[in-house]
């Protein structure tokens, strides 16, 4: 399975992710591919639908105050739920399939969250700040919503026209 990071502005970003009912060797699969590609680009969060599969699944990996990611720190989240949302948390956020661009971005602060594991086990995590955060960023994604969606009007015209005029760079740098 050769999974390969879906950029902004590809349609398929936008769309839901549907339950996963099979917790089978295909999902363990997709997660264990999920899992490098993630490290391998210094994330520390990716949703399924980033490598063009819609399916509600997504990984975490919080860095350490040392900045390392070890594999136990991995979290893996199957049809999660936000259940518990208070507070409130201004986060600067990137995203790798919207590459080179950050921004601030309000979230809830403190989160309660239902999923399943791997194995199908049913599962809650508490988290606040940065834990908090990502989940929610991921969360958006299975819903088909990136975080520059929740930028202001004028920051978002902005964007755009940065972005563009990056991919037009990318596709032929000495122009
Ligand atoms: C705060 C920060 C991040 C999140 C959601 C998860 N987002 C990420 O993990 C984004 C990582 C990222 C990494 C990049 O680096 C490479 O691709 C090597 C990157 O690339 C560039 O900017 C060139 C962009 C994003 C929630 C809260
Ligand atoms: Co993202």
């Amino acid at each position: 399975m050769k999974l390969n990071i879906v950029e902004y502005p590809d349609k398929r970003l936008r769309q839901k992710s549907k339950r996963v009912e099979k917790f089978d060797k295909e999902l363990h699969t997709l997660l264990d591919n999920m899992y490098p590609i993630m490290i391998g680009t210094n994330g520390i969060g990716l949703a399924a639908i980033q490598v063009a599969h819609a399916k509600q699944v997504l990984i975490l990996n919080i860095p350490e105050e040392d900045g390392e990611q070890p594999v136990d720190n991995l979290i893996e989240m199957i049809n999660p739920i936000i259940t518990h949302k208070d507070g409130e948390i201004i986060y600067q956020e990137g995203c790798l399939s919207v590459p080179t661009f950050y921004e601030d971005i309000k979230r809830f602060e403190n989160i309660t969250v239902n999923f399943q594991d791997r194995d199908a086990n049913t599962k809650t995590l508490e988290a606040n700040g940065l834990l908090s955060v990502a989940i929610q960023h991921e969360i958006d994604h299975l819903n088909g919503i990136l975080f520059i969606d929740k930028l202001a009007y004028s920051r978002r015209k902005k964007f755009e026209k940065e972005y563009k005029r990056m991919q037009k760079e990318k596709k032929s740098p000495s122009n």
